[in-house]
């Protein structure tokens, strides 16, 4: 699907063609996509809300553009409900300080999954220990699925918050959000999405979801590096506070007190990456193009795909095998370090990440070091998945002599 678009495809790894199997970590970028970037820079450049000049109006107009091309994405009732950060990491360091500074006082808890990234860790035990709150976790199911029962155990008058991952970067296993949400909202419990490893792959309908708030990277979606989205209902965007000060986020300021500007500027302090956002719009026009169910179908037929002849490969234990999942699966081969595995795949030409993938908790809870990991895109064919298992063949034959 659409490979031509991917001038890199065509580069040579030790002499050997490209198979790029590491779309959950970045995927590549289409030459428009490329080319809008050097549009940017060559017609329009110039900073965003504050100039009266030509250039100015046209880079606001441009990077307001693509705030409605995201709202459009994922069908969020309004642009304002759309904050440009630097990526997921940031949106949702921006959220557990916000919403720790609105919503929790010492003794509340948060909750998060076994599966989640570090990312959907981190800055809400940073927040929980700022604010002497604790932090909860839905236990896994054997086949890495969120155990429900135990969930709606854990929600409690002292929770408020539930922040989950939509797909999980290590097992590509889809978790219920619906039901996620659902279950919070019943107990007055808000809830965040880590969008990163869906947005590109799947529908993400946040009034469908009713999610309160998500994050995704623009680098995950065919866009470019150190842009993201936080998405958030107007009525919590409103009433949190600002996560950062500085230019652009206020309406007045003395030094005596500084008053806030409307949404969704009151959270993009500074110089937007205007040149990012314009960019990123074009990304997501070239995703839309592609036909975004036809993707999600073209890359369920991939996983299963490659699932299917992973298991032909004496050895290989896949994780979450036969789950539903959105184009990411981990293995390993039995007695094999995964990283020996990784080195002798790249040695082929075959780009796959092998680790923690920034999970240690779940990779912990899979009672191994690592994984070996593979993930697909829009412009993966059965051929890439092929060739996969003939290294992989060799690599095994190399390893256990
Ligand atoms: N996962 C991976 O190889 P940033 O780095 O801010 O764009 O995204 C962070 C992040 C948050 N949540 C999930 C579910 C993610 O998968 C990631 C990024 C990459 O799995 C890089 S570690």
């Amino acid at each position: 699907m659409r490979r031509e678009d991917f001038d890199i495809l065509k580069e040579k790894v030790y002499g050997r063609e490209l198979v790029y199997l590491d779309n959950a970590a970045t995927t590549q970028k289409p030459r428009e996509v490329i080319d809008a970037m050097v549009y940017a820079y060559t017609h329009f450049n110039s900073n965003i809300h504050r100039g009266v000049h030509h250039l100015s109006q046209i880079a606001t107009l441009n990077h307001e553009e693509a705030r409605q091309k995201v709202a459009k994405y994922i069908n969020a009732k309004s642009a304002d409900e759309i904050v440009f950060t630097k990526g997921t990491t940031d949106s949702l360091n921006m959220l557990a300080f916000s919403a720790g500074e609105l919503l929790v006082k010492e003794g509340d808890e948060i909750i998060v999954s076994t599966v989640e990234h570090h990312s959907n860790i981190v800055p809400w035990q940073m927040m929980c220990e700022r604010k002497g709150a604790k932090l909860r976790v839905i236990p896994m199911c054997e086949d890495g699925s969120p155990d429900m029962e135990a969930y709606v155990k854990l929600l409690n008058e002292r929770t408020k918050l539930v922040s989950v991952a939509h797909v999980s970067n290590v097992l590509g296993t889809v978790n219920p959000v619906e039901e996620i949400v659902r279950r919070a909202h019943e107990r007055g419990v808000l809830v965040a999405i880590d969008a990163a490893q869906s947005a590109a792959h799947k529908k993400v309908d946040v009034q469908e979801l009713d999610c309160d708030f998500m994050a995704f990277s623009a680098h995950k979606m065919y866009g470019p590096t150190g842009l993201g989205v936080l998405y958030g209902k107007r009525e919590w965007l409103e009433k949190l506070p600002p996560a950062e000060g500085g230019g652009e986020m206020i309406e007045h300021v003395s030094f005596e007190k500084t008053t806030y500007n409307t949404l969704p500027y009151k959270f993009e302090a500074g110089t937007p990456d205007f040149i990012g956002s314009y960019v990123f719009g074009k990304a997501l026009d070239y995703i839309e193009s592609a036909g975004r169910e036809e993707v999600e179908k073209h890359e369920r037929e991939l996983t299963e795909y490659a699932e299917q002849r992973l298991r032909e490969v004496e050895g290989v234990k896949i994780y979450a095998a036969g789950m539903r999942k959105a184009g990411v699966i981990s293995f390993n081969i039995e007695g094999v370090h995964p990283y020996d595995v990784g080195v002798l795949l790249d040695r082929q030409g075959v780009a796959v990440r092998t680790g923690h993938h920034c999970a240690e908790p779940l990779i912990t809870r899979l009672g191994v070091s690592g994984t070996v990991r593979v993930s697909f895109a829009l412009y993966n064919e059965k051929e890439d998945i092929d060739k996969l298992i003939e290294a992989l063949q060799r690599a095994k034959q190399i390893l256990k002599g």
